[in-house]
């Protein structure tokens, strides 16, 4: 392990933007504060990247594009992409407890996001040469080709709650496709996403390929999405500034892939076997404290075991503990302090309303008092109409709702404005695939949730959860577009 992170990180630590391959600093020279989540004190310092820098970034980006980058074959990006995925596993010591400093996932939790991120990189730099087009028949005296072909440059916003898995899924992806690529982490998550660009120069990426603007998302953020040489962009994070981003790219006339998250649920029959489902239920909300997009937010359990079920998961979520992320808690702090109050408020308007608290966790003795820590709590019964049921928290709060027959289990499930994963928990295999089949849901999982990671899986959003989809092979080819050659030979 790197022995200058097994000391407490000196404040003065500053970081710098990565522009075509140097580390520049912000065009103005100011600087953002990184506060630990885990005890709220000074961390590191990020440069604040204004429109300037990402102007910079986006022509470095570009030259990248039309020159060295641009003139590597697919066999080649894919060779660099697979060094770096074997960098980024010979640093995973370091990245994970960056990481965790950083964000404040317990280390288990970063170090598979670390390890999903080496992953991610190779499963992109084998599939960039097998990604191919067609031929079309069409007249008899012309020979049609279609190419799949790299947008040029790609704008990549990513969120603060996966850092190493958005990078992987939306960057890896962008640069296996052929494109150049300008990446904004979060002003709250940039110090992993900056090692590995450090990483990306070290293999050999040319120049440019991967150009690193921190700062602010009002001004760098809004600087990258608006600006003109920009050819795509991947966003993930909330509805709200997802409509900003789609709307900048439609000045521009470009695409965008949204990743907004969601209310998922989890569907309980009475069938279900209880005692397998029960650490995934209550995983698949605590995970990351609440703070991934995927969630498993909302069970649903039929009425006959709504009580059994209910009982069961309050006793599990008794026993849980926030603490401090280097010391194996249940679950980390939140990542900063407003979302430490965003979580609050609801849970302080859910007890104004009524709801009944069922199972509530609690914060460890030995959690630092500046850190931003929220007791895993559990809700049962509430209506599926109540904010709680509606409204996605990002915390590690969840809410149980009783349901009768399928039909009422379907209508629950689909019942928000989002539509990001579902779960199926039942033993009745015809009963699993129809409902299964009826989810709106760019994912459904029966008899488990989230297994494996899914970087091999599609993954995107119907409704308020966005559109486009990531990960996968589909990933890849979301970061193309066609060129068709039509050549008269007779
Ligand atoms: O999100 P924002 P926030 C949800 C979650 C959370 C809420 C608020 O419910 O509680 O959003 O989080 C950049 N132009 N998700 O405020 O603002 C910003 O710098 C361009 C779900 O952090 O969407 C960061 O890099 N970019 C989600 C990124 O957008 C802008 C993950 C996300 O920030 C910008 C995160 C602008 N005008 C939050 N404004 C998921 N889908 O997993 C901000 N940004």
């Amino acid at each position: 392990m790197n022995d200058q992170l097994r000391q407490p990180v000196a404040p003065d630590m500053v970081h710098a933007n990565i522009i075509g391959g140097q580390d520049v600093e912000a065009s103005d020279g100011d600087l953002l504060d990184v506060l630990s989540p885990a005890d709220g004190l000074l961390l590191a310092r990020i440069a604040s990247g204004t429109a300037r820098d990402v102007d910079a970034a986006v022509k470095a980006a570009r030259a990248a594009f039309e020159g060295a980058w641009g003139r590597l074959t697919a066999t080649e990006r894919g060779r660099l992409l697979i060094k770096l995925a074997h960098a980024v596993e010979a640093d995973v010591e370091t990245l994970t407890l960056l990481e965790t400093r950083d964000v404040g996932k317990p280390l288990a939790q970063s170090r598979a996001d670390v390890t999903g991120l080496a992953r991610y990189l190779e499963y992109y730099g084998t599939a960039a040469d097998k990604l191919h087009g067609d031929v079309i028949p069409y007249l008899g005296t012309h020979f049609v080709g279609v190419e799949r072909v790299p947008f040029g440059v790609t704008g990549h916003i990513v969120p603060w709650n996966y850092p190493m898995q958005i990078f992987g899924r939306s960057v890896g992806a962008a640069l296996a496709a052929g494109n150049a690529t300008v990446v904004k982490p979060a002003e709250d998550a940039s110090l992993t996403i900056l090692r590995v660009a450090k990483l990306a120069r070290d293999v050999g990426f040319p120049q440019g390929a991967l150009n690193v603007v921190t700062g602010l998302g009002r001004t760098a953020g809004a600087a990258l999405t608006s600006h003109p040489g920009i050819d795509f962009i991947s966003f993930t994070g909330s509805p709200e500034t997802g409509t900003a981003v789609q709307t900048a790219a439609a000045q521009n006339h470009v695409g965008v892939t949204l990743e907004l998250g969601g209310k998922s649920a989890q569907v309980v029959f009475d069938d279900a076997d209880i005692e397998r489902a029960l650490p995934v239920l209550v995983n698949a909300i605590i995970q990351n404290g609440g703070q991934t997009c995927s969630a498993g937010s909302r069970l649903l359990i039929q009425r006959g075991i709504f009580d059994d079920v209910v009982n069961a998961v309050a006793a599990r979520f008794k026993a849980l503990r926030a603490g401090h992320p280097e010391r194996s808690p249940d679950l980390g702090p939140m990542i900063n302090q407003a979302q430490q109050r965003r979580v609050e408020k609801y849970l302080e308007k859910a007890r104004q309303d009524g709801l009944t608290v069922a199972g509530e966790g609690g914060i460890a003795a030995d959690a630092p008092s500046g850190g931003y820590y929220v007791p895993a709590t559990f809700l049962a019964p509430v209506p599926h109409e109540s904010t709680l049921s509606q409204d996605e928290v990002f915390g590690p709060v969840l809410v149980a709702t009783p349901f009768d027959d399928e039909a009422e289990a379907i209508r629950l499930a689909n019942g928000t404005a989002y539509g990001l994963v579902a779960s199926v928990w039942t033993r009745d295999a015809m009963r699993a695939t129809r409902v299964g089949r009826s989810m709106r849901a760019g994912q459904v999982f029966v008899n488990c949730y989230g297994a494996g990671g899914g970087i091999e899986l599609p993954f995107g959003g119907f409704g308020k959860s966005g559109h486009g989809r990531e990960k996968g092979f589909e990933g890849l080819v979301e970061f193309t577009t066609t060129r068709t050659l039509v050549i008269a030979h007779g």
